[in-house]
């Protein structure tokens, strides 16, 4: 049997090379499909990009002088996390993971309030429907399937809500990716997963990962496009996100787009990075850093000077002052009994079961530290 619609089969297809518009030394390259954004939404993201790096530097501080436990840094995949973080209306819906708290207060959560889950406090320190924004996953993939499943009930209930689902390399070999986007695909839902391929699943490199010409192509075995984007060119990511979030409004379907980017520093801080990868590697992508590019073409335009460059630097640091003082008392502790509190609206004998046993054994510590 023949293939139905050879035109619809290439059209799924994503290019050989990555959607590029500003490359790595700033210049400015024409693109049939995709144009420039303005130079307003240029500007917008590049603020966003530095405030971001500061607080990425920030958090890594808090950890080192332990006022947060853990910080996954997403340091050199700033233009990924401003692109997504600015692609949605107010309305619209985010489905981030553990890396992806740039996005996330982009979005408008207060930039402490996604810390409370790497404070230790609860698994999120926002309200979802406040925002629009699910809770931080950190199983892998799984948020892609929440954010399938809401953007289905967004459809059926006919309102005009996009759905943004964030993920990195690793995990694509999920099996909740594979469902998400088959499901997708198949009831044409108004989704675009966002994967950030940044090279490694803590040590694992993406070579190890798939056997596929890229994870982008992926998506023409589930019948929905694939792209692949410069995923340190800003430029391109807004307006790939930007076409991609258009169609989804339009009832035109999901989308998969593979950003191809890096990831500066190690996995976490309880991460060794210098055990798997070479400083060269690293080396060559600091070369091609997000910010760096941007302000060298935004300079070469006109359109940023020094002022412009000063006054970016000093919100930066604001914001970073704002967030040491909300850190200086850390996240709430919460109370280990509330694990039980909001499984089911009516509990299950089982479950008040075990809840009196953790009460009973946390009375006992308490009663040996005495
Ligand atoms: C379902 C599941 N399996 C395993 C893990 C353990 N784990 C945490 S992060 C990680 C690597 C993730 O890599 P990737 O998806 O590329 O995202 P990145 O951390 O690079 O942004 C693994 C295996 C997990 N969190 N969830």
């Amino acid at each position: 049997m023949s293939l139905a619609n050879t035109e619809t089969y290439e059209s799924l297809l994503p290019r050989s090379t990555p959607v590029q518009l500003i490359d790595q030394h700033g210049a400015a390259h024409a693109d049939d499909e995709f144009r420039m954004p303005s130079t307003e939404a240029l500007l917008e993201g590049y603020r966003h990009m530095v405030i971001g790096r500061r607080f990425n530097d920030q958090c890594t501080a808090l950890v080192r002088q332990g006022r947060l436990a853990v910080y996954p840094s997403s340091h050199g995949q700033e233009a990924c996390q401003v692109a997504a973080g600015l692609a949605l209306r107010k309305d619209d819906w985010l489905f981030p993971t553990y890396r992806d708290s740039i996005a996330v207060s982009i979005k408008g959560v207060p930039a402490r309030d996604t810390l409370t889950l790497f404070a230790g406090g609860w698994h999120s320190g926002f309200d979802p429907y406040e925002h629009g924004v699910a809770p931080q996953a950190t199983p892998l993939a799984t948020n892609l399937l929440h954010a399938a499943g809401f953007a289905h009930a967004a459809k059926l209930r006919g309102e005009p809500t996009v759905v943004l689902a964030l993920c990195g390399d690793g995990a694509t070999s999920e099996g909740d990716f594979h469902e998400a986007l088959n499901v997708a695909a198949v009831f044409q839902l108004p989704v675009v997963f966002l994967v950030q391929n940044n090279g490694w699943a803590i040590s694992v490199p993406i070579t190890r990962q798939t056997a596929a010409p890229s994870l982008a192509h992926k998506g023409i075995g589930y019948g929905l496009p694939g792209q692949r984007v410069d995923g340190n060119d800003f430029a391109a990511l807004h307006a790939v996100l930007g076409q991609a979030v258009d169609r989804a409004r339009d009832g035109g379907g999901p989308t998969l787009i593979e950003a191809h980017t890096y990831r500066i520093q190690p996995h976490t801080n309880a991460d060794d990075a210098t055990r798997y990868r070479d400083d060269a590697e690293v080396a060559a992508w600091v070369e091609r850093d997000p910010i760096e590019r941007l302000r060298v073409y935004l300079e070469g335009t006109g359109a940023l000077d020094q002022d412009g460059q000063t006054a970016i630097t000093a919100e930066a640091e604001h914001e970073a002052s704002v967030l040491r003082e909300a850190m200086t008392d850390g996240a709430p502790t919460p109370n280990p009994l509330d694990l039980f509190a909001h499984v089911y609206a009516e509990p299950t004998p089982q479950l008040l079961d075990q809840a009196r046993v953790l009460e009973r054994d946390l009375a006992r510590e308490l009663e040996d530290h005495r």
